[in-house]
């Protein structure tokens, strides 16, 4: 395995990070999760913007280019001969003194690395999985906003280890007024009488699989609001989906013990999933 860091290739054994790295000592840092299929990248222009994007949040400049973080990810990907793969760049604020102050680092640490990978979820697409809303409360958009895709993920595996506790493949965030956000590590969408709604995006990530569902609905025709949710709507609904890059396109079955539905991966929801693999057998730049 061949895995980027700074500005060159090394064997998996010899890439490593300085303790001294604030991405290390403070989760100071941001990363993507992206999908390879069949060879290609899927989305790796949305991926790169949000990165850049999470980067300029937290006022880091990412000493390269665009372009040539997509070649960077590519070469990752050729290098280590990888059909279906899973991509994560990640670029920390740099070597550093103790303290706090960004300003002490020299540069940031960028870094690349991808393995083969193929579904999360095994067998869970067909059957669906449990969710578990939890009592750990999403970052609010005032302290770290979730749309930061940052190194510091303990708020989702905070939530990560509710639901392990609660025995659910998945937990669902509340934000502090109680609305629904998300799940630990996906977007999540609701059906209730044939209309999607998921909430907007101030309480959770900017998912690049949810623009895609956004994307799938349109094309079928199928109504998708942006709204505010509660318990009582996710509780109450035909059908439950989460999405994400690692979860791809998940049916939901049970939240908090309640039934959804049938109890069954709902008509939209299998819609949605063909749709998705259509795409990611079509879509993607070729590396
Ligand atoms: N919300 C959160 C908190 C996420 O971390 C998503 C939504 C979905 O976003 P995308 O752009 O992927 O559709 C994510 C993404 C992992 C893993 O290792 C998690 C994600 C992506 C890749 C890997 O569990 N989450």
């Amino acid at each position: 395995m061949e895995i980027y860091i700074d500005g060159k290739f090394v064997p998996k054994e010899e890439a490593k990070v300085s303790v001294f790295d604030h991405g290390f000592l403070y989760g100071d840092g941001v990363f993507e999760g992206i999908r390879g299929y069949n060879g290609r990248i899927f989305r790796l222009e949305e991926h790169i913007d949000r990165m850049y994007d999470s980067a300029k949040t937290i006022d880091m400049t990412i000493p390269i280019t665009k372009a040539e973080f997509a070649e960077i990810i590519k070469e990752t990907v050729r290098r280590n001969n990888l059909t279906n793969a899973y991509i994560r760049p990640i670029v920390t604020r740099g070597i550093g003194t103790m303290g706090l102050d960004p300003r002490h680092c020299e540069k940031p640490t960028i870094i690349c690395v991808a393995i083969e990978w193929g579904a999360m979820y095994g067998d869970l697409y067909e059957k669906g999985l449990t969710a578990v809303t939890v009592a750990v409360r999403r970052n609010a958009p005032d302290a770290l906003p979730p749309n930061v895709k940052s190194m510091n993920y303990l708020n989702n595996i905070l939530a990560k280890i509710e639901a392990n506790y609660k025995g659910g493949d998945e937990a669902i965030f509340l934000d502090a007024q109680g609305r629904i956000s998300e799940g630990s590590g996906d977007n999540i969408f609701i059906v209730k009488n044939g209309t999607i709604y998921t909430p907007h995006t101030l309480t959770n990530l900017k998912g690049i699989t949810r623009n895609v569902l956004l994307e799938i609905a349109e094309k079928l025709g199928i109504k998708l609001i942006e709204a505010e949710l509660g318990f009582f709507d996710l509780y109450t609904a035909d059908e439950v989906i989460v999405t994400g890059t690692a979860a791809e396109v998940a049916p939901i079955v049970t939240v908090d013990g309640r039934s959804i539905g049938s109890g069954r991966p709902g008509p939209i929801t299998k819609q949605i999933m063909a749709a998705f693999k259509t795409i990611t057998e079509q879509e993607g730049t070729p590396v």
